[in-house]
């Protein structure tokens, strides 16, 4: 990947710089303001001037992966998508040359930190994994009783080490409640597994289908500020686009926050995706009108504080204008349970259909995720590991979450 840095005394300009030299398909990596020395002024001091710095990256056009073979291009991306959670038809794969450069060009971008989800030990594996290192994390596993047989004292370790990630004694007891059906043929080889396979039967996913529509599907994401709404709506829109092939249209109603539409903008001039403002709910039908020829349309909400009833209905209303298909929370996993569950009672005016969790890279352990899947059984639709546009997003996965959940870590 290229990646080159542009200044200017205005973002627009700065875009533009970036444009004229990359093209339209370069894709901006970060932003930031800095200073330049402008000259001396008359007692020998620097004058310095703000400028805003962009940093943008786009493949090089030499020694493309698969300039030389379409098909397998083509093939290889499909899998990839499929292997991503993203739904697509065959028809969309088709060979036009453009589609395929394009494809090259993101193919080492898109999901390259995403590793297909880990399978769940077989029982020989489990085995020989050594379960007796956990022992040193977990804190409060009392001596077992001398009538406890190995595999329950297999299993006490085992929830010693997810209370060490922060899962909730209340979300163990519904844990041990699902591995009930398992329990007369555990032993101290598959408990891990079984315990891996509960856990995920206990975090519902849901994936967004990226897919032409002959109505465009409106897809709005709400949530508390800052927790990367915006980000994740750009990652959406580029993989729907260069990805799927899809036409994407982005509405704003973050009209609260200066220069939060302004973050929009550049994303929307930079990508060559329509971005249209509304300020009013009443707009809404009009500006739907004019998308409807798109297959996708990503709705971004105002970052307003769940703690003020009266904005989060005030946005509502944009929605409801809107006639939204699909809502989606974004929260970050930083979160703790309680904040999380007291972001879902609030937002939950929007009626959500699936929620999708942000910083997962920040995080330090992932038990709220599954605390808030036992008490609220609300599918997860995506996990968001970055700011990098647009790689850093990964299609959500049971099995690979219920991982993350029982290691603490990504990718384990
Ligand atoms: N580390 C990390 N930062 C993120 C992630 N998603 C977004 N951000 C950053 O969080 C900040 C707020 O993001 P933004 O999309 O503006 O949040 P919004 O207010 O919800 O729209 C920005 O600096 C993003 O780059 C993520 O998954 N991981
Ligand atoms: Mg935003």
């Amino acid at each position: 990947m290229q990646i080159k840095k542009f200044s200017a005394p205005t973002l627009k300009e700065a875009a533009q710089k970036m444009k004229d030299e990359l093209g339209g398909e370069a894709i901006i990596l970060g932003t930031r303001m800095i200073e330049s020395p402008r000259g001396t002024d008359g007692n020998g001091g620097r004058i310095r001037e703000k400028l805003f710095e962009l940093t943008a990256g786009i493949e090089k056009d030499q020694g493309l992966p698969f300039a030389g073979d379409r098909n397998k291009s083509a093939l290889n991306m499909k899998q990839k998508s499929l292997n991503a959670g993203m739904i697509k038809e065959e028809s969309t794969l088709n060979s036009n040359a453009n589609y395929e450069n394009e494809i090259a060009q993101l193919k080492d971008m898109i999901y390259k930190r995403r590793q297909a989800p880990l399978p769940l030990k077989t029982e020989k594996e489990a085995a020989a994994s050594s379960v007796s290192k956990k022992i040193s994390e977990v804190n409060d596993s009392k001596p077992a009783a001398p009538e406890q047989d190995p595999a329950t004292l297999e299993l006490k370790k085992i929830f010693g080490t997810l209370r060490h990630r922060d899962v909730q004694k209340s979300t163990l007891k519904v844990l041990s409640g699902t591995l009930g059906n398992y329990r007369s043929l555990l032993n101290t080889s598959n408990a891990e597994s079984h315990v891996l396979s509960s856990i995920a039967s206990l975090i519902p996913t849901n994936k967004l289908k990226l897919e032409r529509n002959k109505k465009a599907k409106k897809v709005a994401l709400v949530g508390p500020t800052g927790v990367g709404k915006t980000t994740c709506i750009a990652k959406l829109s580029v993989i729907s686009k260069l990805i799927h092939n899809l036409e994407i249209g982005l509405i704003s109603i973050d009209t609260y926050r200066l220069g939060a539409i302004d973050q929009l903008k550049i994303f929307s001039e930079i990508s060559n995706i329509e971005l249209k403002v509304a300020y009013e709910a009443k707009e809404m039908p009009d500006i739907i009108n004019k998308f409807r020829k798109k297959d996708l349309i990503f709705i971004d909400t105002a970052g307003r504080s769940q703690n003020n009833v009266q904005q989060l209905y005030e946005a509502k209303e944009f929605l409801n204008a809107a006639r939204v298909d699909e809502t989606y929370l974004v929260v970050s996993s930083t979160s703790s349970t309680k904040v999380l569950l007291d972001v879902f009672k609030k937002y939950k005016v929007y009626n959500f259909n699936s929620v999708i969790y942000t910083k997962i890279d920040e995080a330090v352990t992932f038990g709220n995720i599954l605390n808030a899947a036992v008490k609220k059984n609300v599918p997860v639709s995506f996990l968001s590991n970055g700011q990098v546009i647009p790689d850093d997003i990964i299609a959500a996965d049971s099995e690979f979450i219920a991982n993350m959940i029982y290691t603490g870590k990504i990718n384990k």
